[in-house]
This record gives C-alpha cells, sequence and structure tokens, in this order.
C-alpha cells in the first residue's frame, strides 16, 4: 500500500464546475452516469487528467460526445487516465459506470442498509460509485437524478432541491435535485426507499422558512421527536452564537441501521446511523440523548464548518472536525452544564486522545501522512485535539475576539477549500494577535507534559510559577520545539477565596491586572512568572477549565489538592484536584498490590469525597462526576509497565471501600433522587438520574443482598431506561445468578428493538467479570448477532492470551466484511508494548497472524503493520 504525504500535495491540473448525476438503481445493479464540465487550471494544458475509482465497472467514456474507444484510456483497478484531452476553456466528459450496491458490505459509497439504498462518501467513498477526481478541493455544483422502482423505493432523495419528480413506464418513477452551492464530492449523498418522515419548519433571522424532515422506516417515527427538538435547537444557537444562518428550503435527516460513523454532514442530507436519531424514554438513556443533541447539531453545524469553507486536502481534516467539535461541545454546554461537559470532554480525551498521542498511531492534530484516510476517523481521536486547540484561541482571544476571527474566516473564504493556516490566519488578522509558535500544535504529534513549580517569598511578597514544557518524542518526530501553552491561573488564599491578582512580571516586563485570574502565555521550553503583592502563600489553581490539552505535573501537596477540591471556584478544577488525588492514591496501592503490601484507603480521600458527596450546594451531576474514579487506562497510561491485573483490582478495592464507608450518604441519595414522573431530558432531571445511579452502582459493587434487592427493585420500578439500564449495570458488576436472571430478563423485555439489544450486548462485552471471554464468544452465536453492522461489533480488549486471540480471529473475518470497522478494532493492540511480557508476546503474535491474513485490507494493513514496527 502507498503511503500520501501533505508536502506532496499540488493543485489539481483540471477543475470541475458542474456535476450532473443520473443514478438507475436496481437490486442487481445500479448505472451511474455523470456529465461533467471539466475546465483545466491552466489554459492548453496537456496534462493527463486522472480519475479515481474503485470496485466499478466501466461502461463507457464520452469527451465532448465523442466515445473514446479501449486505446484512448487507460484503465486500471484504481483509476481511469484520460491522456489526451481538447485544448478548450473547458469541455464535457460523460462516465457510465455499473456497481452492486448489494454487494457493498463496506458501508463506504453506495450500499443498502435495510433494504434501502444510501452512501457514505467520506474521506473517499465517491470512487466507488463514479470516476471522479475523488478529493476536496474539486468544488462542483451538482444535480442528480435518481430513477427507481416505485413500490420498492417511494423516496428518493439527494443533495439540495427538489426540481421535478414523476412517474415513468415499468412501474419506475424519478427525482430531480439541484444543489445550489459548489461542494466537494465527498458530501455527495442519495437516499432511496420506503421511509417516512417527520415534518416541522424553522424560520430563520432573516424570515427564510426551511422545512425539516427526519426520515425513518414508519414504525420507528415516534422517536424521532428528540431529534427534531435538537435540530431546532442547534440552528437557532448558530444564528445567536455564531450568527449563521441555514442557507437552503429544506434540511432533512435520514437513520439507518447499518453506517460506519455516527452521521454524516452531506449538503442538506444529512445520514444517521439510526443509534443517533431514535429516542424514547423507555428505550434510550440520558447518555443517548445527549448523544443525539451533541451529534444532531455537530452535523448541522458542519454546513457552514466544513460544507460551505471545506478542507483543500485529508490533511486538513481538522479545520472542520475540530471546529465542528467545538462549535458542538458549546452548544451541549450551553444546553446543559459547561462545567459537566467539560469533564465529560476532557475525560474522554485522557481515555481515547492521550494513550494514541503516546502510541504508535501518534500523528500531529495535521498529520503529515497517511496510508488510508478512513483511519483517521476511528474514534473521533484526531476531532478531540483539533477542538482543544481551536478552545485555545478562545481562550486567548475570548469570544468576542473567537467571533471576530471566524467572521473574517467566512468573509475570506466561502465556498472555497482551505487550509489549518487560512484559519489561523483569520483569528491572527482579526484580532492583530501575536500567536508566537502556537502553530506547532498542527504540527507535533504527542501530548505536551508541563511541569509546574512554584514558590513564595514572605518578605517580598511574591509567588512564582516556574513551567518547563516537553513533548516526548514520537514515530518519526524524536525531538520536538516548544509550543505555545495557554495557561488560565488563579491563587486561592487561606479562606478558599481568589485573590484579586494586580500585576506579574514576566521576561523582563511587568504586566498589570485586576481580576481573580489571568491567562500566563508558556511559549519556552522553560519560563518563569512571577506574582506581585501576594500578602500570604497562595494555592495555585492551574490551568483552569483544563486550558490547553497537556499533562500537568505539580508540586501541589495532598493538602493543597483536598483544599482545591473543597474551595476552587473553578469547578472543572475542583474536579480536576479529585482526580489528581485518586491518580496518585491509586498508583501507590497499585505498588503496594504489586509487592504483595495490603490495600489501605486514605481517610482523607474518602473524607474529602463523602463532603462533596453530601454538599447540597453543588450540581448533582458534578458530584456524580467528582465520585466516579479514573479509569483502568487512565492509571495505566501513567505506569512505566502497564499492570492490567493491578490496576484492576486496586480500582475495585477503592470502589468498594468508598461504597463500604459512605453507604449511608449513598443510599440516602439513592432513596432523594427516585421519581416516578414522566421522563424529562433536561438538565436538573438528568443531573439528579446520574447521581442516583453512580451511588446505586457504588452499593451494588458490595455484594451485600439488601443493596442488590435494592438495585433489582430499581431494576423493576424503572420508568425509563436510564434508570433501568444503570440497574440492570449494577446488577451486573458482580457474577452469579442474579446477573444471569436479570440480563435475561432485559433481553426477553427487549428483544424487539435492536438499539436496545445492542447496549445488552455492549454491556457484557465490556464487562470485567473474570472468565467474560467465554461469555463474550458465546454471545458471537447469539441470534441477535450480527457481525456486519457496526454497532453490534464488539471492541473487546481482553486482558488474557484468550481475548487477544478472540479480537484477532474476529479482525480477520471482519476484514473481509468491512474494513474500517476492523481497522478499529485493530487499534485496541496498538499500544501493546506497554504491558509485560508474557502479554506482548501474546498480542504481538496476534497482529503477526492478522498481518499474515490473505486479502488484508490498507486499513487493517496501516494500523497493524505501524502497531508493529
Ligand atoms: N465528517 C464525518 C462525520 C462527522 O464528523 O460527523
Ligand atoms: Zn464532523
Amino acid at each position: 500500500p502507498k503511503e500520501i504525504f501533505l508536502k506532496d500535495y499540488t493543485k489539481p491540473d483540471y477543475y470541475f464546475e458542474t456535476v450532473d448525476l443520473s443514478f438507475s438503481l436496481g437490486e442487481e445493479k445500479t448505472i451511474v452516469s455523470s456529465l461533467i464540465k471539466v475546465s483545466p487550471r491552466v489554459q492548453g494544458s496537456s496534462a493527463p487528467l486522472v480519475l479515481d475509482g474503485h470496485d466499478l465497472k466501466l461502461l463507457s467514456v464520452k469527451v465532448e460526445g465523442k466515445l473514446l474507444k479501449e486505446g484512448d484510456y487507460q484503465l486500471d483497478s484504481r483509476h481511469l487516465t484520460l491522456p489526451s484531452l481538447p485544448a478548450k476553456e473547458s469541455f464535457v466528459l460523460e462516465i457510465d459506470t455499473e456497481i452492486y450496491p448489494h454487494k457493498n458490505t463496506s458501508l463506504d459509497g453506495l450500499y443498502k442498509s435495510s433494504g434501502n439504498f444510501c452512501t457514505q462518501c467520506e474521506a473517499e467513498g465517491f470512487r466507488k460509485i463514479t470516476f471522479y477526481q475523488d478529493r476536496p478541493d474539486i468544488m462542483a455544483k451538482y444535480t442528480c437524478r435518481v430513477e427507481a422502482d416505485k413500490s420498492l423505493y417511494p423516496v428518493l432523495l439527494s443533495n439540495g432541491n427538489l426540481i421535478s419528480q414523476g412517474d415513468i413506464e415499468g412501474g419506475r418513477h424519478f427525482a430531480l435535485w439541484e444543489d445550489p452551492f459548489k461542494k466537494p464530492c465527498y458530501l455527495f449523498a442519495l437516499v432511496a426507499g420506503q421511509l417516512a418522515s417527520r415534518d416541522d419548519t424553522f424560520t430563520t433571522r432573516s424570515g427564510r422558512e426551511v422545512s425539516l424532515k427526519i426520515w425513518t422506516p414508519a414504525e420507528d417515527l415516534p422517536k424521532t421527536a428528540h431529534a427534531m427538538y435538537s435540530l431546532k435547537a442547534a440552528m437557532k444557537w448558530d444564528e445567536d452564537v455564531f450568527g449563521l444562518e441555514y442557507d437552503l428550503d429544506l434540511f432533512n435527516i435520514v437513520a439507518v441501521p447499518d453506517f460506519n460513523m455516527g452521521a454524516m454532514e452531506n449538503k442538506s442530507l444529512n445520514i444517521f446511523n439510526s443509534k443517533l436519531v431514535l429516542a424514547s424514554p423507555e428505550t434510550a438513556t440520558d447518555a443517548d440523548y445527549a448523544a443525539i443533541l451533541g451529534v444532531i447539531g455537530h452535523e448541522y453545524f458542519h454546513n457552514w464548518t466544513g460544507n460551505r469553507v471545506t478542507c483543500r486536502d485529508w490533511f486538513q481534516l481538522s479545520l472542520k472536525e475540530g471546529l465542528t467539535v467545538f462549535r458542538d461541545q458549546e452548544f451541549s454546554s450551553d444546553m446543559g452544564s459547561r462545567t459537566v461537559k467539560r469533564i465529560a470532554d476532557v475525560s474522554k480525551l485522557r481515555i481515547y486522545q492521550f494513550p494514541q498521542d503516546a502510541g504508535p498511531m501518534a500523528h500531529p492534530v495535521r498529520p503529515h501522512s497517511y496510508i488510508k484516510m478512513d483511519n483517521f476517523y476511528t474514534g473521533k481521536f484526531l476531532f478531540a485535539k483539533g477542538a482543544e486547540v481551536v478552545r485555545m484561541y478562545k481562550t486567548l482571544l475570548g469570544s468576542e475576539g473567537f467571533r471576530k476571527g471566524i467572521d473574517l474566516y467566512f468573509q475570506r473564504h466561502d465556498e472555497q477549500a482551505v487550509t489549518c493556516e487560512d484559519f489561523f490566519a483569520a483569528m491572527r488578522d482579526a484580532n492583530s494577535a501575536d500567536f508566537a509558535n502556537f502553530l506547532q500544535w498542527y504540527s507535533q504529534a504527542g501530548t505536551p507534559v508541563v511541569k509546574v513549580a512554584s514558590s513564595y517569598n514572605a518578605e517580598a511578597r511574591t509567588f512564582s510559577l516556574k513551567f518547563s514544557q516537553e513533548i516526548p518524542p514520537t514515530p518519526g518526530q524524536p525531538t520536538k520545539e516548544a509550543t505555545f501553552i495557554p495557561v488560565v491561573v488563579g491563587l486561592l488564599d487561606s479562606s478558599g477565596k481568589d485573590i484579586t491578582l494586580s500585576s506579574v512580571y514576566h521576561d523582563g516586563t511587568l504586566q498589570t491586572i485586576s481580576s481573580s485570574s489571568t491567562i500566563l502565555r508558556v511559549t519556552k521550553k522553560e519560563e518563569e512568572f512571577v506574582f506581585s503583592d501576594i500578602a500570604e502563600r497562595p494555592v495555585p489553581s492551574l490551568f483552569r477549565g483544563f486550558s490547553a490539552p497537556v499533562r500537568v505535573e505539580t508540586d501541589l501537596s495532598d493538602d493543597d489538592l483536598f483544599f482545591l477540591l473543597a474551595h476552587d471556584s473553578d469547578e472543572f478544577n475542583r474536579w480536576e484536584a479529585g482526580q489528581v488525588l485518586a491518580r496518585k492514591l491509586m498508583l501507590n496501592l497499585v505498588s503496594d498490590f504489586q509487592q504483595n503490601r495490603p490495600l489501605v484507603l486514605n481517610p482523607k480521600f474518602i473524607q474529602g469525597l463523602g463532603s462533596v458527596l453530601s454538599d447540597s450546594t453543588l450540581d448533582k451531576e458534578f458530584i456524580a462526576k467528582a465520585i466516579t474514579l479514573p479509569g483502568e487506562g487512565e492509571i495505566m497510561d501513567m505506569m512505566a509497565v502497564a499492570d492490567p491485573d493491578a490496576v484492576h483490582a486496586v480500582r475495585k478495592f477503592v470502589r468498594k471501600q468508598l461504597a463500604s464507608e459512605l453507604k449511608t450518604e449513598l443510599l440516602k441519595i439513592v432513596e432523594n433522587n427516585r421519581s416516578t414522573e414522566a421522563y424529562v431530558f433536561d438538565h436538573p432531571n438528568m443531573a439528579r438520574r446520574a447521581l442516583k445511579n453512580t451511588a446505586l452502582a457504588y452499593l451494588a459493587s458490595l455484594e451485600d443482598p439488601s443493596y442488590v434487592e435494592l438495585a433489582l427493585s430499581e431494576y423493576k420500578l424503572a420508568t425509563n431506561l436510564t434508570d433501568q439500564f444503570a440497574a440492570l449495570a449494577a446488577l451486573a458488576q458482580n457474577r452469579g445468578k442474579t446477573r444471569d436472571n436479570v440480563l435475561a430478563d432485559f433481553y426477553n423485555k427487549w428483544q424487539g428493538d435492536y438499539l436496545v439489544v445492542n447496549k445488552w450486548f455492549l454491556l457484557q462485552s465490556s464487562s470485567d467479570i473474570p472468565g467474560n471471554v467465554e461469555n463474550v464468544t458465546k454471545l458471537l452465536d447469539h441470534p441477535a448477532f450480527d457481525l456486519r453492522n457496526p454497532n453490534k461489533a464488539m471492541n473487546f480488549h481482553a486482558k488474557d492470551g484468550s481475548g487477544y486471540k478472540f479480537l484477532g480471529d474476529i479482525v480477520v473475518q471482519l476484514d473481509k466484511i468491512n474494513p474500517q470497522v476492523a481497522s478499529r478494532m485493530v487499534s485496541a493492540f496498538s499500544r501493546w508494548k506497554r504491558y509485560d511480557e508474557t502479554r506482548q508476546a501474546l498480542a504481538k503474535a496476534q497482529l503477526e497472524m492478522i498481518m499474515s491474513a490473505n486479502g488484508l485490507s490498507e486499513n487493517v494493513f496501516e494500523i497493524a503493520s505501524k502497531s508493529l514496527a
């Protein structure tokens, strides 16, 4: 397989101005005709036109109406090359191809899902539909005529506005769509099938009435109310916060059961994995409701950040994804609790992105190379760090400055395909800002480690913070330059209040401040900031709101951290102080465990969490987050050699100790936060449920019959899936009859709803009960399990050799069906070198077995080979 490099980017030799597509959809084959108006970039160019094409049968090629003979073009398995073209300002190219959507299990290109036709073209699926310059800097205006059997496919959708429709002979019908905006082919979409719509309207602030439609099978329509609510909220929010209005008269969303990604932002025809559209209180949890809100928002926001202004090439993916993830994070924050959303996003960054940044797949926010672009969509890793980079602009510029930058970006680049530098330049120029070495964030991989040392000088009344930064080596980047790290800082006095900061001395200059927090611009490998007029030794609150995506090491004592946990005015940092304490404490216990010393939990930690638990002034969801321990992965990430057994045992021990010591408070929480009222999706109710269910899980971990009874009763009395599934998960923590019975009961109740059954699969596959590999192996034979559907494929990271083998076998099987999902699974092996020698050997053997499989896809090859390197 060929590696593609950013440095090799060249402008296309030909542009496409208009593209008229015509699809004749059929059960055995589909005929795709394209008519493209082509213009050379340089007049009189004699460059060949190279078109991408994959798994296509070429029927005919015409240039200016003249049919080309075989010798007039070259065709290989990936390209159609036209060597001699008219020396004209523009010419017409016509291509007919034949494709087989019913055989397309990769869910990339045009395929069938539950009997309906649908498409997925990002990143490079359009080349599986027709021969084309499949690259995002080819932006053209499209029309699309879709023709199909009317009874089988009564609904025919594509991008833009419906221009005409009608019946044709043979029981067939057609629809003609026109998209007035230029777009790259990855935003093309087509859907045909038996679908019904929930209809609504949204009037934009300039008075345009937009028709909104959410399409699903008719029986699922009642479950689309929340998605419609989310769409309208997103449309309003984008107008209010960014001044961005929808630009067409119609906006369609289609939910399909088989989809590789969460969703896709095709112009005016978003296609969604149905789990991110369908929700009812009985069949979806609070987490699902929140995810639907966020992802509907995300795809809608792409209409400007991604569609109107797109990426020049795929290396710039973060230009649209980092920015749009940032926008959806802000939207969800405004719709719920900002602190809780920030905690959730930072947790994800630590669980998924930091480990990736420290492994063989580490790459900068803007990668230098790739083999298969699809691999960058795995788990939204790139997107999360890209969003943090966008957030740093906002931190540095403030809301108003950031908005000025966004306005300038659209003023300069509407309907263009641009780069991360263009975004940077708009932010800089709109604010005359000095961004120093900020661009390093785009080109250097790895998570910076920032060490902070503090000292107080009572005589001089000064407080100094010394920073040093280092970015660990990553594949292909052994040494790194310093980068620009914005550090939001506040100083707490001995009563726990923020000190009003008056000035800070740095690099020979004294800067006056008059606020309770300030931004320190850390741009060098080492530098010092000295606050003056500080009356007593303060406790510093560093990186407030997680102001930069770095790992922080401070010299704060445990007492300082307990103090911050109790007092910090920055709620995020209150949570963070608890997490830092928990990580330190768990790491110490891991070494006790490894050396067979008895495990003892620091009573101050129990007290600290206990006081958070009973602080009625705090947001309930914040409390739920604050009493949740860091995950096992986070702890392993901090160890020289990851020891999954020790970390698992320690986390379990700490949970049980906390549950046992705080059981009275936990029980009170469960009892005071129960509700039999109808389900409401809003922050207070979600927060109440989150706290109650976190407390219930703690109690059930004790395996005390009275708490098992309590969880069973919560399970039975639950009036919504959030509470019912939480009780099921609480009971499923421990092996035994109760677990088996309640899992069986849940399946019997929900077997008719595949989205709920998927949760039931996932709960079991991610369980840590002993012997789980065997349980999960049995589940593969379960009648409801379908390997072809990515929603049902389990990402199972095992603890012993049987788990690795299990996963290795699945990868090889799945790669033949759906390479994108298979490569996502191989990623579980990527950090095998961090484990003990026995595990290393077992994991390596599986990677080698995968590499030797016949017909390995480029997707899996890239991850497996880089992991082994
Ligand atoms: N553009 C890929 C899917 C997403 O970002 O939502
Ligand atoms: Zn996106």
